[in-house]
């Protein structure tokens, strides 16, 4: 059956000549003449839209818009989709559930803050304008990543948007090199919406502060973390920044749990396992006691902090997430790896006795030694000092390797190490360290060059340094 669509651009790609037309809802469509922002145009199809997008031969160009009205018709069209999605009924079920886990003022306030962003991420969706959605690489990251995956996969089934974007963050600020990546993408498209960048589980951190004030200035910023930063100023001037701290509660609710409350609204697809594998990786006082979250968050822990699978993609994730037997062939794979190389580092530590306290270091190369899939040496500090832990009570754990020195602290003492402090004077009295950063149970020290002599020696002063704190106590 031919018909004709008539509408405006809302959103222009101006490499692949691929634009987003709105009429009385979004339609993308492929021109071979050059179209811009608000034109108004009309094209006759005879077929359906092949992967969401029509080819029409001849486009015809009538006039031009203005923003405004364009906006005013997204948004419409975005509130009259969040009720077909559901989402006051989404919101009470959710709500409901989340209030007999957290009983905390919190929740219902960040409800109503996360309502707001995910209509605000519907309207960048239905304007086809370009999407990059950026969660950290760990269980807790992932699983939020997941959880709006999820989300977007209902929506695209309402609107196929071309320019979503996911991207697997391996550090925890928001880089140069993320922001630059980001704005080069966003350069591509002229869109009535701002471009919306999505951070889940990172970025609070002065090291980000450049980046993230330059972008939420540009773009539409919707940021899902838990990371204290006591930056008054910014939270302040971030309009969609949902972090838990903001809110009266703490790091407990987790950036992959505020993510799946951010996702209910949109999908009623079940998205507890990824809620409780996030709490579970991130060690929340609100886990639950539950095998398949503790598997799903090794697994999820494991595929992320590990090379071999630093190419997954998040739909293949997302994919191994619901197959319950491949995910439980992963996890048996995931445990026989990391029980390996944890073994390994055991019988490798050098451990140094301060009143009762061990203070444990380990050269990584010994992990590395059997050239297997090793997994990434910051995670693995934190496994090798949750063992030692467990077994031995409070401690220390340094793994060092290549230019870094990798520290972990046990909650109960690290109060009296002050790590950060300590970092930072070494820092200050050795000019081969290039920086340091983290917080008071989990830091690192980077040097300038891979030399042993030089890491050597910072290692020692770092033990000597926390000795004395732990025997001032
Ligand atoms: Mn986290």
């Amino acid at each position: 059956m031919p018909f004709s669509v008539r509408g405006i651009v809302s959103c222009a790609n101006h490499v692949n000549g691929e634009y987003t037309i709105f009429s009385d809802r979004p339609v993308n469509v492929k021109s071979n003449i050059v179209l811009e922002l608000y034109d108004i145009i009309s094209f006759n199809v005879s077929t359906v839209a092949e992967l969401g997008i029509y080819t029409p031969d001849i486009i015809t160009i009538e006039g031009k818009s203005n923003k405004q009205e364009l906006i005013d018709r997204i948004s419409s069209y975005a509130h009259a989709s969040a009720d077909l999605l559901g989402f006051s009924k989404n919101k009470n079920v959710m709500l409901a559930k989340m209030q007999v886990m957290i009983k905390t003022e919190a929740i219902p306030k960040m409800f109503d803050a996360l309502e707001i962003c995910a209509m605000e991420f519907l309207k960048s969706f239905f304007s086809g304008s370009p999407i990059i959605i950026r969660f950290h690489n760990d269980g807790d990251g992932v699983s939020g990543g997941l959880a709006v995956y999820s989300a977007v996969m209902r929506l695209q089934e309402i609107f196929v948007n071309k320019n979503v974007f996911w991207e697997m963050q391996r550090t925890i600020a928001y880089d140069l090199d993320s922001y630059i990546n980001d704005n080069l993408i966003f350069r591509n498209y002229d869109s009535a919406e701002n471009p919306l960048l999505m951070i889940i589980d990172f970025a609070s951190s002065d090291a980000s502060l450049p980046q993230i004030s330059d972008t939420a200035k540009k773009y539409k910023l919707i940021w899902l973390d838990h990371h204290i930063y006591e930056n008054k100023a910014l939270f302040d001037s971030m309009h969609y920044y949902i972090n838990s701290w903001n809110f009266g509660s703490d790091s407990n609710i987790t950036a992959g749990l505020i993510a799946s409350i951010f996702s209910s609204f949109i999908t009623d697809a079940s998205i507890d396992l990824l809620m409780n594998a996030s709490l579970v990786s991130d060690h929340s006082i609100y886990a639950l006691d539950s095998a398949s979250a503790a598997e799903a968050s090794t697994v999820l822990d494991f595929i992320t902090g590990t090379r071999a699978y630093s190419s997954m993609g998040i739909g293949e994730i997302y994919k191994l997430v619901n197959d319950n037997a491949k995910m439980h062939e992963m996890y048996l794979h995931a445990e026989n790896i990391l029980n390996e190389q944890i073994e390994t580092g055991l019988s490798n530590l050098k451990i140094h006795s301060s009143n009762g306290i061990r203070i444990c270091t380990l050269d990584f190369d010994k992990i590395k030694e059997d050239g297997r899939d090793y997994i990434l040496p910051g995670r693995y500090s934190s496994k090798l000092q949750d063992v030692i832990s467990a077994k031995y009570g409070d401690a220390v754990t340094i793994v060092y390797y290549n230019r870094f020195i990798s520290v972990r602290i046990s909650k109960s003492i690290s109060e009296r190490i002050g790590l950060i402090n300590m970092l930072n004077s070494i820092k200050n009295s050795f000019s081969d360290v290039e920086s340091c950063g983290g917080h008071t149970e989990a830091a690192s020290i980077k040097m300038k060059t891979p030399d042993e002599g030089p890491l050597m020696a910072v290692l020692r002063e770092l033990i000597k340094q926390i000795q004395n704190k732990i025997m001032q106590a």
